[in-house]
């Protein structure tokens, strides 16, 4: 698709570039693990059809792996491989944190992080309560985090106005594809009320907007295969301003079913409650230190909010033709949308002991 060769001449590199291959199940931008005849790398290209400011998005990258790299630097001093703690962007020939190809795509490349990997599906509660203490170390890495950064994508979780979206898909039904969709749209609906609670929470000042990653998703943090710690934590495209609770909630969302995203098999979803438990006392083994009572408080509703948001995009998507989410099969976006409802339940009916267990640990 793209002359992968060329496009790396455009880099820094260490060594020759030798070869590329796509990589990785993410749904938004196109990733390749690339080799030269010295390093192993990451290649992205940037979807900029959905990231329309590519330059500021790699302003935030910037600033977010310079802050956490002074955090470890004194780390680093005594145990080199530290670097792999965070992602190591690698400068283009201009010097920019990014190429821009003749035909406006944007690449950007970073050192491939070896003898760890992602999981789509947790195998354990230690790897649940590894990612989660990952991503909570993130967020208080980033507590200090001098100024704003930009927004990258607008009202990411407004979950509110995520349904709005859908409604509106649903007024046009620009595929006619309503028909198929009633039980997932009533379900949806049904629920109406809840999806405006984080943002009525933050709007009193009982929330403090704070940055958060965004994007939580369990594949998204990198665990060491010798040690099991979370040791990185990637995809930094939607790293700004937001609630402790969109990665929280996201946590729940990908870490506690024991079946992948696009599962058909509905039986085969559901919450594992000994999967929540580590994810929460990971989450707070660093996040407690900067979470007030009432963040404290919402953690669990965030699992239930964060999932019924995502089966809202993904229902819009499908009802929209599928122009936002890559899609590997005919109603791919319905099934997933399926998995997040199935996962929704499934959270409700053990809300109750989510909750008992979240407030009994201090
Ligand atoms: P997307 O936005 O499409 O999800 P990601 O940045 O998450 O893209 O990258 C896709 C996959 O590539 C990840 O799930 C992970 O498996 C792998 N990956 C990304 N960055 C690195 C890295 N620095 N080292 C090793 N693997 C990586
Ligand atoms: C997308 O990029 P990826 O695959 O990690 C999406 C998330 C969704 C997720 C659902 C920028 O994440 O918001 O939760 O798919 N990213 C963006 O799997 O929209
Ligand atoms: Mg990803």
């Amino acid at each position: 698709m793209y002359d992968l060769a060329r496009v790396c001449g455009n880099f820094r590199l260490d060594g020759e570039f030798t070869a590329a291959e796509k990589y990785g199940t993410g749904h938004i931008n196109d990733t390749f693990k690339m080799r030269t005849t010295r390093q192993t790398y990451i290649l992205q290209r940037i979807n900029t059809g959905i990231f329309r400011e590519p330059e500021k998005l790699m302003d935030n990258f910037v600033r977010v792996c310079d802050h956490i790299e002074k955090k470890i630097a004194r780390e680093k001093a005594a145990d080199p491989a530290c670097r792999r703690k965070h992602l190591q962007l690698i400068a283009a020939r201009d010097g920019r944190p990014f190429y821009r190809d003749a035909e406006g795509n944007f690449f950007r490349c970073y050192v491939f992080v070896d003898q760890a990997r992602t999981y789509d599906v947790l195998e354990n509660a230690g790897q649940a309560y590894a990612a989660a203490a990952a991503f909570g170390a993130f967020q208080n890495d980033l507590a200090d985090l001098p100024g704003r950064l930009h927004e990258t994508i607008a009202d990411f979780h407004h979950t509110p106005k995520r349904l709005a979206a859908l409604e509106e898909a649903v007024k046009t039904d620009r595929c006619g594809r309503l028909g198929e969709v009633g039980p997932e749209l009533e379900f949806i609906m049904a629920r109406k009320d809840e999806y405006s609670l984080l943002i009525r929470e933050k709007d009193a000042g009982n929330l403090l907007e704070r940055t958060t990653h965004n994007d939580t998703k369990l594949n998204n943090v990198l665990i060491d295969d010798a040690t099991g710690a979370g040791i990185c934590v990637i995809d930094l495209d939607t790293v700004m301003p937001g609630l402790p609770h969109y990665d929280f909630g996201d946590m729940v969302r990908t870490g506690t079913s024991p079946a992948p995203e696009d599962e058909l098999d509905l039986g085969k979803v559901g919450m594992r409650f000994e999967m929540f438990e580590a994810l929460l006392r990971g989450y707070l083994s660093n996040a407690g230190r900067f979470l007030n009572a009432r963040e404290k408080e919402l953690l669990p509703f965030s699992g239930k909010l964060i999932t019924l948001e995502i089966g809202i995009r993904f229902l819009t998507d499908y009802l929209s033709g599928d122009v936002y989410f890559k899609i590997h099969r005919e109603k791919h976006n319905l099934d997933r949308c399926r998995t997040q409802i199935a996962l929704a339940r499934s959270i409700e009916q053990q809300f109750d002991a989510m909750r008992r267990l979240n407030d009994s640990i201090k």
